[in-house]
């Protein structure tokens, strides 16, 4: 069988003017997953929007779409396309999860949740030629699922290509995240077995690793034998938490000595009505100083989550969140517009009340006011997200938080890992566009890192030593 497995992109990665470095981050590994379950004999191609140029003018037997809400209406356009052709074609992910009816009129085969259970069904099925319309996935695990198609992964066209995820969702149930809405009818936080996360890390070549894990510490004992275990693997790696499990004594010291050395966490609002209002429970009365305070002591570079718009904000919130940021010496911050996506509780509040002003999965992107929020107008809530990214990303700010760090490589580091972020679009821009985006990869590591001289190092230039890596050969570990 012919199988093609296609992630679309939303308009914005496919702009031929601009390319952000945040589409050329982590490959599909979604696809890749599910690739795992085909046949020796079946001929298979994955195919990432975000990174390359989709070829539509094939005839596979097969092909295999991952919608998100952002990609959703390109996802069907490229569905269409292919069933007008005659091709079978199998709709899947976030977004189909939380819309099936408008999913199923552009598929042969919908698949609801995640789809280590239904797909190997499905591919049973059509190997008899009895297919079901819907598949419901109900059965949640992560033990004994076949290795992950990495061979599949065009790892030269992504910056962090060593992506990988060895647990599913999170214990948490906030109102604005997709993942109730996903795992609905199964369980909603599961984990791979250690061993089998420690032989996906030992598998994958050179020395840096991104977590994908919506809460990787979220089992502490599934975290602690993690982290005990890679000390000692010289892998350097970065991932989400949240500040709870910052706050725990021993869990983020363990995680530090098997290389952490950025996290994501979500701090999301300073708000405690805000946080109680969106079932954010595990936030409140957390000390947010110290959570970061622990973060850098341990030489972990902190990306802070916020999200603008809650029932509580006013039009002060933007300049009072990046100043505490700012002033904490955070490095990157990752801001966000409350989005409700299909789903979750929060979008069931919202439609209740009257208060969602579009539908147009094109910016439910995190970026676009789609609600009408409480007590500011939706044009203010705009501008003011855009006015806190310029305002944590101006030089002013990035110089402020660099000196608030008490050793001069902390604060080297804290530039490098802001400014190469932010600062430096167009030099991304051309290296993505020249397909050399994973040069850059000694890059990250060294900023991670930081620029304590280790003892017997030789004093590398940066620069050298980024271009003398040939493209897609990074460092065995
Ligand atoms: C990595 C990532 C990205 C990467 C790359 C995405 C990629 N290459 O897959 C980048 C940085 C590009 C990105 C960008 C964005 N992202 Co993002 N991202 C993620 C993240 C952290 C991990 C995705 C992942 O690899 N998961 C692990 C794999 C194994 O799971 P999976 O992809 O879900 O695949 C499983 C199932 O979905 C299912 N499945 C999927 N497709 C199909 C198809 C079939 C046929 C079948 C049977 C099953 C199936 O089976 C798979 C195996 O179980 C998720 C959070 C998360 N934990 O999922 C957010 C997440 C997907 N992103 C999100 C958002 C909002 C965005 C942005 C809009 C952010 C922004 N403001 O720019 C953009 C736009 C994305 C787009 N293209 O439309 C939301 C999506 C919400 C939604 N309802 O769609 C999430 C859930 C984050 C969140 N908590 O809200 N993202």
């Amino acid at each position: 069988m012919k199988v093609k497995m296609i992630l679309p992109a939303l308009t914005e990665a496919r702009s031929p003017f601009w390319r952000p470095i945040k589409y050329s981050l982590f490959p599909p590994l979604g696809l890749a997953t599910l690739a795992g379950y085909l046949s020796p004999d079946d001929e298979v191609e994955i195919q990432d929007e975000h990174v390359e140029t989709l070829n539509l003018e094939d005839s596979p037997d097969l092909v295999v779409i991952q919608v998100y809400i952002t990609s959703a209406y390109r996802a069907y356009q490229i569905a269409d396309h292919y069933r007008s052709r005659g091709v079978y074609v199998c709709l899947g992910g976030l977004h189909v999860t939380s819309m099936p009816e408008e999913a199923m009129q552009h598929a042969d085969t919908i698949f609801i949740g995640p789809g280590e259970d239904t797909w190997p069904d499905f591919l049973a099925d059509l190997r008899t030629w009895f297919p079901r319309k819907v598949y419901i996935s109900r059965n949640r695990s992560l033990h004994d699922t076949p290795p992950i198609r990495r061979d599949l992964i065009k790892r030269h066209l992504y910056l962090a290509p060593n992506s990988i995820v060895v647990s599913r969702g999170c214990p948490h149930h906030c109102d604005f995240c997709y993942k109730d809405a996903f795992f609905q009818g199964g369980k909603s936080y599961y984990t791979q077995r250690v061993e089998a996360a420690l032989a996906e890390i030992e598998r994958l070549p050179g020395k840096h690793l991104y977590f994908l894990d919506d809460h990787l510490f979220a089992s502490s004992r599934f975290a602690s034998t993690l982290f005990r275990e890679m000390r000692g693997m010289g892998r350097i790696w970065q991932a989400a938490g949240t500040v709870q499990s910052v706050l725990q004594p021993g869990l983020l010291e363990s995680a530090s000595a098997g290389g952490l050395r950025s996290l994501f966490v979500g701090f999301e609002t300073l708000n405690a009505h805000n946080l109680r209002q969106q079932h954010k429970m595990h936030n409140l009365n957390r000390d947010y100083d110290m959570a970061i305070r622990r973060l850098h002591d341990l030489g972990i570079m902190v990306n802070a989550s916020f999200v603008f718009g809650m029932d509580e904000d006013d039009e002060s919130v933007f300049e009072r969140t990046v100043s505490w940021a700012v002033s904490r010496g955070i490095e990157t911050a990752t801001f966000h517009i409350l989005t409700p996506y299909p789903g979750t509780a929060l979008h069931q509040r919202l439609q209740a009340e009257g208060r969602i002003i579009s539908q147009d999965w094109d910016l439910y992107d995190t970026r676009h006011v789609v609600y009408r929020p409480k007590k500011i107008s939706p044009e203010r809530l705009q501008a003011g997200y855009w006015q806190a990214y310029h305002q944590f990303y101006s030089w002013g700010s990035i110089l402020k938080g660099a000196a608030s760090k008490d050793s001069i490589p902390g604060a080297l580091r804290h530039l490098a890992y802001a400014g190469a972020w932010k600062k430096l679009e167009s030099f991304w821009d051309a290296v993505i566009r020249l397909g050399q985006v994973n040069r850059c990869l000694p890059l990250l590591e060294r900023v991670l890192e930081g620029f304590e001289r280790q003892p017997g190092a030789p004093e590398t230039a940066l620069v050298e030593m980024i271009w003398e890596t040939p493209p897609g050969t990074e460092r065995e570990g």
